[in-house]
């Protein structure tokens, strides 16, 4: 397991995107800290830094990495060896999640 202390992953319970890139980050045995936006002050806190509140997004030294693909293309640099790809053909490309359409 690789735990990468400059990153932190904000996610949305039932996010298919974030869903994608925390299959890439187990596929690859790789953690970061995760922050569900749904929790104390975690929501005012990535749009601060971001300027929305869109999960997945992926704070790289305190700046804001926004969109799934870019998020494991960033990852992708950051695995030693030999890269896996994880399978998302069964999640859903849109969000399921009414509170964060709005
Ligand atoms: N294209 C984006 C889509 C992300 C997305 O739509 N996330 C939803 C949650 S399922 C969201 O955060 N919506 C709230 C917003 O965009 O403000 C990606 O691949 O990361």
């Amino acid at each position: 397991m690789t735990m990468f202390d400059d990153l932190i992953l904000y996610e949305l319970p039932g996010c298919p995107f974030c869903a994608k890139v925390d299959r890439f980050l187990k596929e690859n045995d790789l953690e970061v800290e995760r922050r569900m936006i749904t929790e104390g002050t975690n929501r005012e806190d990535l749009i601060a830094i971001g300027g929305k509140k869109q999960c997945p997004c992926l704070i790289i030294d305190g700046k804001a990495l926004y969109e799934s693909d870019d998020i494991i293309d960033y990852l992708r640099t950051r695995v030693e060896g030999e890269v896996k790809e994880a399978d998302f053909s069964d999640l859903k490309n849109a969000c399921p999640v009414p509170w964060a359409q709005g």
